[in-house]
């Protein structure tokens, strides 16, 4: 058992169920006003919440806001997330985003969590009977309390339940090589650069010589933080930030591991075990175009299906994903496999290969639509370079050659690139944080234009017209003279 830091916890659960309300109910602190990075030293924490239970132990709660976002953390945090609290509010019911991220943390594997169903001040013995019995039905075996953030209700009995979950949790291989998954890099002055992520095994000390995957660049570790402060060593689990001599911010950027040097190679393909989710909207198809998550990397990717050539929604099967940018695997890691045109959860599991070769899979049935060649579909062909120079560019990208039409259209239909009419694209998370600016924007007294978003966002008027027709095309945003009004998809967005 690891004695020397608390268990993490995440958060999971619908929008507006009430995690944020809970987690401040039970530590005092509320998520949604924690600043979104606090820089301290040369530490950045996302929102933790020290949580301390009944038995004295003591549990850091990341309350994860927004759906997206969630996705993301859960896969990035994988390894560092000991345990869950999924939230269902009695008022409402089991929701898609319950059924989803439950989904997705028994994909990844976590087995311990507890449920709260929350508001109960809100509804009477029968309505919370009626929600009581749909969680069994997708929860199952796990415990379930009900509370109110508003009076108090339950509160006792919930932190009781945590500290049974918690105590059962399997400790963590301390061994193996390092392995660091970048989720933040950036520049401090007379520091240089820092990296942040949860490690996911071995330990890392200052002076020690690290690759970063792809690419295999070395680098040294001037100095390791856990929490802010200064340590000589830092272990499995824990959330730290390294200061690096030897690579700039741009070489060792969100997606990069960190490794031991020579124990990892990157690949463009994993051969995989993937669960197919019963809730797919349909089958996994050879020939796909998805997204795949894996550590703090997120790829547009083509699916080879073995054999039958299709996956039907809740079965499983050996698959090769070809990817459009490489991953640092090994065997035994997680996966998640989400469709784009809905997002969604289609499937995960676990590698089975990280370096396959193609013979390894038998043909498919039909001429797929897109087979790829030695590293990628032909028609990716430049969208590993497309996807850099997006990313590089952020909110004001250069606009696409014609050359570029055709990985453009790959990366669009994957969702790693957002395309605005014929001649820009931005880089998804890019345009992700433009559409949380404009969102932001709706909610204030004058309004989401044209004006107060290119003045916001820093940017020409030809930028700021192209994000909103890419929003409002994308379901966020609707026009109305000359301002827009949030849409379902945005309101989501802000209510995160
Ligand atoms: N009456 C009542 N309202 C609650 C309770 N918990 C949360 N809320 C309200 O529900 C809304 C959404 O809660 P929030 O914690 O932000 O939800 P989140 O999106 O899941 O983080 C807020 O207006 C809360 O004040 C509760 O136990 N009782
Ligand atoms: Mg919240």
């Amino acid at each position: 058992m690891r004695s020397d830091h608390p268990l993490t916890l995440g958060t999971a659960g619908h929008i507006d169920h009430g995690k944020t309300a809970l987690v401040a109910a039970l530590t005092g602190v509320d998520t949604d006003r924690l600043p979104q990075e606090k820089s301290r030293g040369i530490s950045i924490e996302l929102g933790y919440a020290p949580l301390e239970l009944p038995s004295g132990r003591r549990l850091s709660v990341v309350d994860v806001p927004g759906h997206e976002r969630f996705v993301r953390t859960m896969v990035a945090g994988a390894t560092g997330l000991d345990l869950f609290l999924l939230v269902v509010a009695l008022d409402d019911g089991v929701m898609p985003q319950t059924r989803e991220h439950l989904a997705i943390i028994r994909l990844l594997g976590l087995e311990r969590g507890v449920v709260a169903l929350t508001k109960r001040d809100l509804v009477d013995d029968e309505t919370a009977e009626i929600v009581r019995l749909e969680v069994a039905e997708l929860a199952g075996e796990l415990p379930v309390v009900e509370v109110s953030s508003r009076t108090g209700a339950g509160l006792e009995e919930l932190r009781e339940e945590l500290d049974r979950a918690a105590a059962r949790v399997s400790s963590r291989a301390p061994d193996g090589p390092v392995r660091l998954p970048v989720d933040r890099a950036f520049t401090l002055r007379g520091i240089g650069t820092v990296v942040t992520g949860t490690l996911w095994s071995g330990t890392v000390e200052p002076q020690m010589r690290l690759a970063v995957e792809p690419g295999g660049q070395e680098v040294r570790v001037r100095s390791v933080q856990v929490h802010d402060r200064p340590v000589d060593t830092a272990g499995a689990g824990q959330r730290v930030a390294l200061a690096l001599v030897g690579a700039e911010r741009s070489e060792a950027p969100r997606g990069a591991t960190l490794a031991t040097p020579g124990a990892l190679q990157a690949t463009y393909r994993l051969e995989c075990r993937l669960d197919v989710l019963p809730t797919a909207p349909h089958a996994l198809r050879h020939g796909e175009r998805v997204s795949v998550h894996h550590g703090t990397t997120e790829t547009p990717a083509t699916v080879a299906v073995r054999g039958a050539g299709e996956l039907p929604p809740g079965t499983s099967g050996d698959v090769q994903l070809r990817l459009v940018s490489r991953v640092a695997a090994l065997r035994g890691d997680r996966v998640i496999v989400r469709l784009t045109a809905p997002r969604t959860t289609v499937a995960g599991g676990v590698v089975t290969d990280p370096r396959p070769t193609r013979s390894g899979l038998a043909p498919a049935p039909a001429p797929p639509p897109a087979e790829p060649a030695a590293r990628a579909a032909p028609s990716a062909a430049g969208a590993e370079e497309l996807l850099a120079r997006l990313r590089a560019e952020g909110v004001t990208p250069s606009a696409l050659e014609p050359s570029e039409r055709e990985p453009a259209a790959h990366l669009a239909a994957s969702g790693a690139i957002v395309r605005a009419g014929d001649d820009l694209a931005f880089a998804a998370e890019a345009f992700d944080e433009a559409a949380r600016t404009a969102v932001g924007l709706a909610g204030e007294p004058d309004g989401l234009t044209l004006g107060r978003l290119r003045d916001r966002l820093g940017i020409s008027r030809k930028y700021a017209q192209a994000i909103l027709e890419a929003l409002d095309e994308q379901g966020y945003t609707r026009r109305t003279g000359d301002v827009r009004q949030l849409r379902r998809r945005g309101r989501e967005l802000a209510g995160g």
